[in-house]
């Protein structure tokens, strides 16, 4: 898990420096959110197909993807920097909420192709705002459909906070559909991966529908063209980069001895490989 956050912790900061110099149109960061997608992919495994929202850069990373990769479609270059069926990840979808429709309609075409398969969807709390979750979730849940929702509530929808989007927890929510769910605080990616791992297995054993509502803090505004500070308080943000998920699992691992000074150095010579790639192909 640590290779995995530390790898796409590079890859962002790679393109958020190419898109400062206008080598890239935007950028969608997920810093911050690592141990929340790299703990839930790890647990969901490889077999499961994945319908990503559009900042889900580190389980993309999990799942094999580059940094070249990633950054072709916010580079102008691809609709997509990847080939979805090898990868079991399919394209970024920047319409808020769609992939949760996409995700359930899959899972049913596979079961009545004979074909059945866990079903992934990644989404944030604002796009439980929109119709399209109630529609996925309601379907999934009386069709029987093997869908794992997994939430990544940061708290914001843009400049929107989530307790002006809704009273109530977005797994409390799920549970009005029928659908069983769980609440994490994405503090510790450990207990992260074995609470998805709950989820997928739940999933798995059941043929029906679950939700996992990770809570997660990103430190990066919205997208390249974003100014949080306008309306996030300093002080809580720079208390989130203090707490920063990267950093604290890298240590606990290092002081635990679970990882040593060589092997760290093999994952910076990784990263230093991945921003060079990117570089050369859209630095100039
Ligand atoms: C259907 C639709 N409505 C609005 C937007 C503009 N928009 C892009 S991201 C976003 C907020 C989504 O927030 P959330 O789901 O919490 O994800 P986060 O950006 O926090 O990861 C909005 C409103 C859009 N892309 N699609
Ligand atoms: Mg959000």
């Amino acid at each position: 898990m640590l290779r995995h956050m530390l790898v796409a912790r590079g890859i962002d900061d790679e393109a958020v420096r190419l898109q400062n110099q206008g080598r890239v149109d935007l950028w969608l960061s997920c810093r911050g959110q690592e141990a929340a997608q790299v703990a839930s992919a790890m647990a969901i495994g490889d077999a499961a197909t994945i319908f990503p929202s559009y900042r889900d850069h580190a389980v993309a990373v999990v799942r094999g993807i580059d940094g070249v990769g990633l950054v072709a479609q916010w580079a102008g270059r691809t609709f997509c920097g990847w080939n979805p069926r090898r990868h079991r990840f399919f394209p970024y979808t920047l319409v808020v909420a769609a992939q949760t429709l996409h995700a359930v309609g899959y899972a049913i075409g596979r079961r009545l192709q004979d074909r059945a398969e866990t079903v992934v969807v990644y989404l944030g709390d604002g796009a439980t705002s929109e119709g399209d979750v109630s529609e996925a979730m309601n379907l999934a849940a009386v069709e029987s459909a093997p869908v794992l929702f997994v939430v990544q509530n940061n708290g914001w929808a843009i400049s929107k906070p989530s307790h002006e989007q809704m009273l109530t927890s977005i797994a409390t929510r799920a549970r009005g559909f029928g659908i069983t769910s769980w609440t994490v605080p994405d503090d510790d990616p450990d207990d992260t991966y074995l609470q998805c791992l709950t989820a997928r297995r739940h999933v798995e054993s059941t043929g029906t529908p679950a939700l996992i509502e990770i809570q997660t803090t990103r430190t990066a505004g919205h997208s390249s063209s974003d100014a949080h500070t306008v309306y996030r308080d300093r002080d809580e943000l720079a208390a989130a980069a203090s707490r920063d998920p990267v950093l604290r699992y890298r240590q606990r691992l290092h002081d635990a001895g679970l990882v040593d000074d060589p092997w760290l150095d093999d994952v910076a010579h990784d990263v230093a490989a991945q921003s060079r790639a990117m570089v050369e192909a859209f630095g100039r």
